[in-house]
């Protein structure tokens, strides 16, 4: 149908599943979803509008969507183990914007991880509305560990008294010390908020430690470890609950998108079964296998290895920047992204450093011992990262594992 309405933009999509099927796609926030949430995703709920909540609306005909949106919340309450889930926001930064809309006023002091350090850009970071708009206080990690120090943190916080601290971040290759950050957050009486985004599937599968009972504020995205679709879910307990539901809606946003929250029912009740415990605990495994191989082959890892399903390399001592290194690596057929690390020289736009994760290839069906043979085409690729034909040869290679699963 697609083909004869639009065939430029059917070839597209057909294109870019075919780019998707011989990469190694290893950008640590991205995964493949199953079919069933590609299913709910590409579904009639597309075209209805539901402003408000269960029960609340502002528009009629919600004798489904209701529904939907219901299960969507006691899944995520049941995976998690929260009083309260609200599964409409759109995305990680309209939710954690919602955290900022619920309990603080332009100006007062927000707490975050610096975004070069391992931080989010709405954790306070000086080019986000949240650095802009608020007094922003951030923590960094130590040089000589690469992790962040509990001592530095809790230094800050009691200097500076921020109304709100964020812990969790994009880049953060080590277990987040939740009751460390929440005995933090009550000496100063603060809200603690740990954005799991990065995490989520790690913590619903008991990968990962949950931050349940420590951070009264959860927020995550449903895209990354946790493999649902392009979307987001607040988690709290009964206390604030009231103030995140206001801020979402009528606060920041119009009427949720209800094929994206059917599809994260999906991948809540997929994330639900014994089978995703398996896989959370492989991800991590496969990337401790990737992390120690890559260790032997002589990258600088950015705290000497990892704990979750993240590897953060600073190149220097490879002699190349993380953007030509990238750019090299895609072609050799593996997907990445460039990353400032911890105390970066260079710019953001070409960093130090590369960032690369396990979720996405975990799905695809690599196990640890084929994390020797990414961490040998790694190394290859960056040795002959001005050599297409080089490049290309490992593309091949690459196809070929790939093809064999
Ligand atoms: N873009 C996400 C990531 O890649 O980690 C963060 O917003």
């Amino acid at each position: 149908m697609l083909r004869e309405v639009d065939p430029e933009i059917a070839t597209l999509i057909q294109a870019e599943e075919h780019r998707q099927a011989r990469k190694l796609r290893m950008i640590a926030s991205e995964n493949d979803v199953s079919a069933a949430v590609l299913e709910a995703t590409g579904s009639v709920l597309t075209n209805k509008y539901s402003e408000g909540y269960p029960g609340k609306r502002y528009y009629e005909g919600q004798q489904v969507i209701d529904q939907v949106e219901l299960l969507a919340q006691d899944r995520a309450k049941a995976l998690f183990g929260v009083d309260h889930a609200n599964v409409q926001p759109y995305s990680g930064s309209p939710a954690n914007l919602a955290v900022y809309l619920a309990f603080l006023q332009p100006g007062d002091t927000v707490m975050g991880m610096s975004l070069p350090m391992g931080g989010h850009l709405t954790h306070g970071w000086s080019v986000s509305a949240t650095g802009r708009w608020f007094r922003s206080v951030q923590y960094e990690v130590r040089k000589d560990t690469g992790r962040v120090d509990m001592d530095d943190v809790r230094a800050l916080a009691l200097a500076e008294r921020p109304k709100v601290i964020f812990c969790g971040g994009t880049a953060i290759p080590r277990t987040i010390d939740f009751p460390a950050f929440a005995d933090i957050a009550r000496e100063v009486d603060a809200l603690l908020v740990a954005d799991i985004a990065h995490i989520a599937g790690l913590v619903a599968g008991g990968a990962h430690p949950s931050p349940v009972g420590h951070a009264p504020v959860i927020t995550t995205t449903t895209h990354k470890t946790l493999r649902g679709p392009r979307g987001a879910m607040i988690l709290t307990d009964a206390a604030h609950a009231k103030a995140i539901d206001r801020a979402v809606f009528p606060g920041l946003q119009g009427g949720p998108h209800n094929h994206t929250t059917a599809a994260i029912a999906v991948a809540l009740k997929e994330a639900s079964q014994p089978e995703f415990r398996d896989y959370a605990h492989m991800i991590v495994k496969n990337a401790q296998a990737l992390a120690e191989a890559l260790l032997e082959r002589g990258f600088d890892l950015v705290s000497g290895g990892t704990d979750n399903h993240l590897v953060l390399i600073d190149l220097t001592s490879k002699l190349i920047g993380g953007k030509p290194a990238a750019q090299a690596l895609d072609r050799a057929g593996i997907e990445l992204n460039y990353n400032a690390v911890p105390f970066d020289t260079r710019k953001p736009f070409d960093p130090s450093g590369i960032r690369l994760g396990t979720p996405g290839v975990t799905t695809r069906g690599l196990r640890p011992e084929q994390m020797p043979l990414i961490a040998d085409w790694m190394d290859r690729a960056i040795a002959a990262h001005d050599n297409d034909q080089a490049l290309d040869l490992i593309a091949a290679e690459v196809e070929e594992l790939l093809g064999s699963l």
